[in-house]
């Protein structure tokens, strides 16, 4: 059984647009200002082994309705920035996107997690020239995107992979520690930004 049902085509047809979209924004961005507003993007089609893992585990039906309604992260884009203000400009560009409207946004860049986790997500939801799971034409499909910079995605990549060890002697302990070099990177994200800045003026 297929978990996204006959939507899966759908999905990826839907990622592959939506990343062009981002890149040709990047390109145009690059030409008018001179630099990149991001560094570089991932797309995934959430695999169907995480997705009905993450069904069971919020006790959802493992259906394709479950996949694409209850679940919003099917389709996700990470896009990564050189500069937390790179973060903003680039929400405020997808903000204007046709054909998209905001569902939800968590901004864990001013509000980090308790673990030191940062990053910026939005829901949005797209619109499309075919039918969706609800019979609804034109139809709609959520995507979920974050937005981080280098720092944040070097630290969110080490300590995902660091979860899935399960031989920690002393969680509590390496909870601070990851803690302590997040606020670390944090600070260097700030000081990266204000150095840029101190550029910028003497130009
Ligand atoms: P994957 O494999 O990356 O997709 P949700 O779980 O999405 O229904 P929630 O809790 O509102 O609901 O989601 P949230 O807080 O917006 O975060 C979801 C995603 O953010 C996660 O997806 C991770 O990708 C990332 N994330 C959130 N917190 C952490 C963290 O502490 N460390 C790291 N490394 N990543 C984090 P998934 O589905 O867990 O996994």
């Amino acid at each position: 059984m297929n978990i996204y049902g006959e939507y899966e085509p759908t999905l990826h047809q839907i990622l592959d647009e939506f990343t062009k979209r981002l890149l040709d924004l990047n390109k145009k961005y690059q030409t008018t200002h001179h630099e990149s507003l991001f560094e570089h993007l991932n797309g995934r089609i959430k695999t169907q082994k995480s997705m009905i893992e993450k069904c069971q585990r919020k006790n959802l039906p493992v259906t394709p309705y479950s996949a694409l309604r209850q679940n919003r992260d099917s389709i996700g884009v990470r896009i990564v920035c050189n500069f937390i203000d790179d973060i903003y400009t680039c929400i405020d560009l997808i903000e204007n996107m046709s054909d998209i409207d905001i569902i939800t946004k968590k901004d864990y860049i001013t509000n980090a997690k308790p673990n030191g986790y940062r990053s910026y997500h939005m829901i949005i939801s797209k619109t499309i020239d075919s039918q969706d799971i609800d019979g609804n034409f034109p139809g709609h499909f959520y995507i979920e995107i974050q937005l981080r910079t280098i720092a944040m995605d070097t630290w969110a990549s080490l300590e995902h992979k660091m979860k899935y060890k399960h031989d920690i002697k002393n969680p509590k302990m390496i909870s601070k520690e990851l803690k302590r070099v997040a606020d670390e990177l944090a600070s260097c994200d700030v000081s990266m930004q204000t150095i840029r800045q101190l550029i910028r003026e003497e130009n």
